[in-house]
């Protein structure tokens, strides 16, 4: 029996989109606001929850939600609107956007999102766009964890999973999960150093994970290539390697040896500043041990030799025997009780010559529709899949280009940007060029849940709903096999729309109604279900998750993904599209007299999600200022004083924040965080802040500075100086913290 005041309480399953890592807890709401989030005692579930996920209520109920959908009227970037119904903005949207396409042709329309927040986005407007025709859709997982997949997939076909939970070594390169960042994987690392795992953490810097390893390898920034290529070298000139593994499971071989041959521990010593004893410690340990796994990590995604980087990694687990076996790295194949995004995005229906006019297809094209298209046959074959989508992003148009596109009209003009869920204009390399990128567009349009800079640029912004306002199955990013459930348990504002709505009603307005059968966006899941022959209701009433029974060494059955069948240690794709196919050192710019410090973009803050949050009070509170990290040796020679402000300056560009002196810091280096703007100022200050503290000012993407293979920027060090300076100008030290 209910109480009265119970009555109105609705509680459910969520899965927490406030960061990319998805925990799945209980939310509760009453009279249709959250309430509260909660642990639950199933050990599939949180077990403990990041005070960003205990902050769903500040956020979700937050004053300064967007409720209403906003047409501009004052100048762009002007942040002067009128309120309007859904209903004409999505008309008015569409004939605007019919416009663009009738004078410029499908490609001059571009897509950015990330998909994870807005969870029902990604499958929808890759749908769309193909079929109008348009190739340009770029995500932040460009820059994370999806280019990671697409460079895995050139080596054996799938990106894996590692098996934390029965692994007996973890290498963490940077990768630095902690108790607000990452919990599950946090939680999984601790619970196998309890069971003895050995840890291997490489950073510039103490990190948490790094004060807690067994060996820590403080690295220069950016050299983490090398590194590998010294423990590849290692493993193969002492015998580490699986003899049986190689022979029988890899091609290339030789043309490894020969070059890592080039990469004698001296030498990788010299450019790494690690020692070649620790260097070679390190390899065996990770070598040696009965199950390794190399997590993913942001930080090989984000360097200019990514590709090589990345390559490394996967080449390290297949010649150690650690690919496809328990406490390795799993390859688990898309959930065969579920149609995938890959499936949903209808990739046949967009013509070859428009994929073709993807930009970056000719330069930068192992994560465009190229490479896509050469391992097209090879995923079909292996996982029934042929464009297969993993991370919530693949087979992507390159960023840099995109913007350059919008900006300049080079090589073809770009005319209309929709952005969803995604604060483009800090979210990517060169913030400068994607200003006047979208200074430039004749439609903008935001999809968001807060006025963000990328929001005021926009013509027309609609609030989105949240994940406790929506039904959805998560798909484990097609990484992971595991369906997972997330509840509506509160209402949305009442001119709020899904992701879901907006793709739907947007098709439904340009003649794609047939594409868009769906009514409802349970509608959608049941034909996403129809493999397990099962609904949405039906799998909510019976259970919370679905994980298959993982198989192993299914490579045994029908090999893995790729032109030979083998690991391709040397990649045959890289060798067709004109690359190297054997992964290689690139040295970025050193530091010089003038500009002395090694530069690097990221440690996440642990209230935040990336730009996301700094106007949540309950968060905010926690880190009030951006920060600069530098050692104390370099604090005193440049007169650097810990709390006070400064400013770092590169050829580029410069930003704000201030000091924090750290013993931890690996000297000659200075962090820059990312995603800074400072809401507060909104009104007072030009797109409330957005230039003044964002590594994206600073990270440009010349060709010296793009990975050569996938156009992957490099936010992992390049040239700076730290000069102290007064507080930014506009904004008063007391809002600032
Ligand atoms: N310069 C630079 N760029 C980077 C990085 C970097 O370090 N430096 N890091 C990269 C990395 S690692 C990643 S993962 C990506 C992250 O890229 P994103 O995940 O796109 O993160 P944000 O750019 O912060 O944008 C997220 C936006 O979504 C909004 N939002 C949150 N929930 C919802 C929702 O339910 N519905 C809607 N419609 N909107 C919602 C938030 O208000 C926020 O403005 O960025 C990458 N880009
Ligand atoms: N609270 C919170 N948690 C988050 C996020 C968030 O925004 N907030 N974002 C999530 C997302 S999308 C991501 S991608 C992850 C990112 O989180 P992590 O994977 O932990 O990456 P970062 O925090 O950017 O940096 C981790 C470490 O990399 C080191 N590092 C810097 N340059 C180099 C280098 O060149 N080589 C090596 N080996 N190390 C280097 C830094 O010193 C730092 O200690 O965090 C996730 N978790
Ligand atoms: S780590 Fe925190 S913010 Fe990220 S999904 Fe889990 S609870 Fe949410
Ligand atoms: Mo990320």
């Amino acid at each position: 029996m209910t109480t009265p005041h119970e009555s109105n309480a609705r509680s459910g399953y969520s899965i927490c989109s406030i960061c990319d890592i998805g925990c799945q807890f209980r939310t509760t709401a009453r009279d249709g606001r959250v309430e509260r989030v909660q642990a639950h005692d199933s050990p599939a579930l949180a077990k403990n929850i990041c005070y960003k996920g205990t902050a769903a209520p500040h956020i979700h109920n937050h004053a300064d939600r967007l409720r209403v959908p906003l047409k501009r009227v004052g100048a762009r970037g002007e942040d002067r609107w009128e309120e309007i119904s859904y209903e004409q903005a999505m008309d008015e949207i569409a004939e605007r956007l019919r416009g663009v396409i009738d004078r410029h042709g499908p490609e001059a329309f571009a897509v950015s999102t990330s998909g994870w927040n807005t969870q029902v986005t990604q499958g929808l407007d890759r749908r769309f766009m193909n079929l109008l025709g348009a190739p340009n859709w770029i995500s932040g997982v460009s820059l994370c964890a999806g280019n990671t997949a697409a460079v895995n997939r050139l080596t054996y076909g799938w990106m894996p999973f590692p098996d934390i939970g029965s692994t007996n070594c973890v290498v963490l390169l940077g990768h630095n999960p902690r108790k607000h960042s990452w919990t599950p994987i946090y939680n999984q690392i601790e619970g196998a150093r309890k069971r003895g795992a050995k840890t291997i953490v490489v950073d510039p810097r103490v990190s948490e994970q790094a004060e807690r390893a067994t060996i820590h390898l403080q690295i220069r920034a950016g050299t983490d290539a090398a590194l590998l290529l010294g423990w590849t070298k290692v493993i193969i000139d002492e015998g580490l390697y699986d003899k049986d593994f190689v022979r029988d499971h890899c091609v290339g071989f030789k043309e490894l040896c020969e070059r890592v041959d080039e990469y004698p521990l001296e030498r990788v010593a010299e450019i790494t500043g690690v020692s070649a004893e620790q260097i070679a410690e390190a390899a065996r340990m990770y070598a040696n041990a009965d199950g390794a796994v190399i997590p993913w990590t942001p930080i090989t995604d984000q360097q200019l030799d990514s590709t090589s980087g990345i390559r490394l990694q996967s080449i390290l687990r297949a010649i150690t025997g650690n690919l496809d076996v328990v406490g390795g790295e799993m390859l688990s194949g898309p959930n065969p009780s579920y149609r995938t995004e890959a499936e949903l995005h209808l990739h046949d229906a967009i013509p070859a010559s428009q994929r073709a006019k993807q930009l970056g297809y000719e330069k930068h094209p192992v994560y465009t529709y190229r490479t896509a298209e050469m391992l097209k046959p090879h995923l079909e074959r292996v996982w029934g899949e042929p464009w297969v989508d993993q991370v919530m992003g693949c087979h992507m148009a390159n960023p840099s280009e995109v913007f350059r596109a919008m900006a300049d009209g080079d090589p073809y003009p770009i005319k209309a940007f929709f952005v969803l869920g995604n604060n483009a204009l800090l979210s990517y390399p060169n913030q400068h060029q994607i200003y006047r990128a979208m200074m430039n567009q004749d439609l903008i349009v935001a999809h968001e849940i807060f006025m963000t800079p990328t929001a005021m640029l926009a013509d027309y912004v609609l609030p989105g709903d949240v994940f406790s306002e929506r039904n959805h199955l998560a798909d484990g990013w097609a990484w992971a096999a595991r369906l997972s459930l997330n509840e509506q348990v509160a209402d949305a504002p009442e001119e709020a729309s899904s992701t879901f709505r907006f793709w739907t009603d947007l098709a439904h307005r340009m003649d794609l109604a047939e594409h868009f059968p769906w009514q409802t966006v349970e509608e959608l899941i049941d034909y996403r279900l129809e493999p397990s022959g099962s609904t949405f209701d039906e799998f909510r009433a019976s259970k919370f998750m679905d994980m298959p029974v993982p198989e192993f060494r299914k490579y045994r059955k029908k090999g893995f993904a790729t032109p030979s069948g083998k690991v391709e240690l040397a990649s045959s794709i890289l060798a067709d599209l004109g690359f190297d196919p054997l992964p290689y050192h690139r040295p970025a710019p050193a530091p010089t007299a003038e500009y002395p410090y090694l530069v690097f973009s990221g440690v996440r803050e642990d209230p935040f999600f990336q730009t996301g949050q700094r106007n949540i009070g309950v968060l905010r509170r926690r880190s009030p200022a951006p920060e600069f990290f530098v050692h104390p040796v370099d604090a005193a020679r440049d007169g650097l004083e810990d709390g006070a402000w400064a400013r770092l300056e590169t050829e580029h560009g410069h930003v704000h924040a201030k000091v924090s002196v750290q013993d931890g810091m690996r000297p000659g280096h200075v962090r820059v965080p990312h995603g800074w703007w400072y809401p507060e100022t909104r009104g007072s200050v030009d797109l409330a802040g957005a230039f003044v503290s964002s590594d994206a000012v600073l990270t440009i993407d010349t060709d010296e500075l793009l990975d050569h293979e996938q156009g992957i920027p490099h936010f992992k060090g390049y040239p700076g100086r730290l000069v102290p300076c007064d507080p930014p100008e506009g904004m008063s030290s007391t809002t600032l913290g």
